[in-house]
């Protein structure tokens, strides 16, 4: 079946498919040519508390299995999405222009996910504690309840699909959002995985379908992947309701620092990597750049060279190293930081206009000349843009790197292991990466600092955020008295 014929969808609600309550609907376009490739329904309060209700009558039972007995359900749903990664990657290639191999490498890394979470799931304990003699004293990880779990475009495979599989496999329910922008590869997955009904729910529209489910009296936590401004709407609305949790993971700032003594060509295509993958619209994307002034004018001859060297068009064309952005919407937010710098003096040292033709194209971008006071080097561009700063020296470079309201990663190049130690003691984020700008072991939660987000988003620690811990207590009862009137 094509992306067209699976076009059209609806709230997957206790096990079936339901039309939304309201008439109105949201439109799915392909940003590479304009074309829309599907229609769901605009959730409204009554869809939200239809899927809350679902996944509530659900949580009693599914909270009572066994983990290894929920561990086991979750390893078949992904031994189903193996066999659906090609279909997976195309329906998210057509709704967020990402080339169709780093859609397949996203779907991937998802099912990965959601096979650690399966098996680790399971190992999640609790503590025995040293209390008096005869009394038996432990911490056990009880299921939060119900999940709200909200999810961006930019990745929307993968990060549902941890977040799913977390929130599932320590005994919650869910109801998932996935973003308007990318709701086909969100239903999609849902669909293929095979659960008991109510345990995983889907609730299609945008952000006012969100809005309903987070305020929904039946959610125990909600979790956040998305923007600074939604993030705290939904931090204000679970504080309000006490007892609710919310766990964020926003926007970033993500500096990229170079010290003197590095290679300048290097530095480019680590530069150029961690600003134009997915263009630009990573959540840990480098967004502005410090360089030492001895290799600045060969650094950014050379950072040229690598934008001007990529191949940006459709991403269903396997020689596509870059695709458009997520929409028109996100080309404005990215061309008006453009124009804005320029206007402030800002040098437009390659790209800089959005392409003259049908799709969300903006080209690989370099900026010069920039400094602190710019949109471009203060608030989250999410575009393949890259404005570049020359510093006098790596202190002064952290410095900088360190004076925003952000905190979720950075990078440092330097030869310096003096100066990697310094970044590492001195950076406020919650991800450094130090002489590579992507990679990490398998496993690395991390809370991002400042409007960043809060709580752990991934990793083992994942699973200590989706439960609430009970201490426990126990002595044995005296032994009742012969003829006591309560022994009877
Ligand atoms: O985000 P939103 P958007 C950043 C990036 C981007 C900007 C806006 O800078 O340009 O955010 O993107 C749902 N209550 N990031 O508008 O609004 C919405 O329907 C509950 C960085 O897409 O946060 C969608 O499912 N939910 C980021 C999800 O929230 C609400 C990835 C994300 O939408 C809601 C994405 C509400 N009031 C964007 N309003 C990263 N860190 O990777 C919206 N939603």
């Amino acid at each position: 079946m094509t992306v067209l014929e699976r076009g059209v969808r609806r709230h997957l609600i206790a096990g079936s498919a339901r039309e939304g309550t309201g008439s109105e609907t949201i439109d799915v376009t392909d940003p590479a040519t304009g074309e829309v490739v599907g229609t769901i329904p605009a959730g409204g309060e009554a869809d939200a508390d239809a899927a809350v209700c679902a996944a509530r009558a659900a949580a009693p039972d599914w909270a009572r299995r066994d983990p290894a007995e929920r561990g086991e359900l979750l390893k078949a749903c992904a031994r189903v999405l193996r066999g659906a990664v090609d279909e997976l990657a195309e329906i998210q290639t057509r709704e967020n222009g990402k080339p169709l191999a780093d859609s397949a490498a996203g779907v991937e890394a998802g099912i990965g996910a959601i096979e650690q979470y399966a098996e680790i799931g399971p190992l999640h304990r609790g503590a025995a504690l040293a209390g008096s003699w005869g009394a038996v004293d432990t911490m056990v990880p009880e299921p939060r309840g119900v999940a709200a779990l909200i999810v961006p475009w930019n990745d929307p495979v993968a990060i549902a699909s941890g977040q799913i599989a977390a929130a599932l496999v320590t005994g919650n329910t869910a109801v998932f959002k996935p973003s308007e922008r990318t709701p086909l590869s969100g239903a999609r997955l849902v669909e293929l995985m095979e659960l008991p009904p109510g345990v995983l729910n889907l609730l299609l529209g945008d952000g006012r379908a969100g809005q309903a489910l987070v305020e929904h009296p039946g959610v125990d936590v909600a979790l956040h992947t998305g923007s600074v401004e939604t993030g705290r709407q939904i931090a204000a609305t679970c504080a309000s309701q006490l007892g609710r949790k919310a766990l964020l993971e926003l926007g970033g700032k993500d500096p990229l620092v170079i010290d003197e003594g590095v290679d300048p060509r290097w530095a480019a295509e680590q530069a150029a990597s961690g600003a134009f993958a997915n263009a630009g619209q990573v959540c840990t994307s480098v967004e502005r750049i410090y360089v030492h002034r001895s290799l600045a004018a060969p650094f950014i001859d050379a950072l040229v060279r690598e934008a001007e060297s990529i191949t940006v068009g459709n991403g269903m064309d396997p020689a596509t190293e870059m695709g458009p952005l997520v929409d028109d919407r996100q080309v404005d937010v990215v061309h008006r930081h453009v124009s804005d710098a320029a206007a402030a003096g800002a040098r437009v040292a390659t790209g800089g206009e959005p392409a003259d033709a049908p799709g969300s194209f903006y080209p690989p971008t370099v900026l010069t000349d920039v400094d602190g006071s710019m949109a471009i080097m203060r608030e989250e561009t999410f575009g393949p843009v890259v404005p570049v700063q020359v510093v006098g020296s790596f202190e002064e470079g952290l410095e900088l790197a360190s004076a925003t309201e952000y905190g979720l990663a950075a990078s440092v190049l330097t030869p310096s292991l003096q100066n990697a130690q310094r970044a590492a003691r001195e950076l406020p984020v919650g991800t450094l990466k130090i002489n590579s700008v992507w990679g990490g072991a398998p496993g690395g939660g991390a809370e991002p600092r400042g409007v960043s987000g809060t709580g752990y988003g991934y990793g083992p620690e994942l699973l200590d955020e989706l439960t609430r811990t009970k201490v426990i207590h126990m002595e044995p009862a005296p032994r009742a008295e012969l003829g006591a009137t309560d022994a009877r």
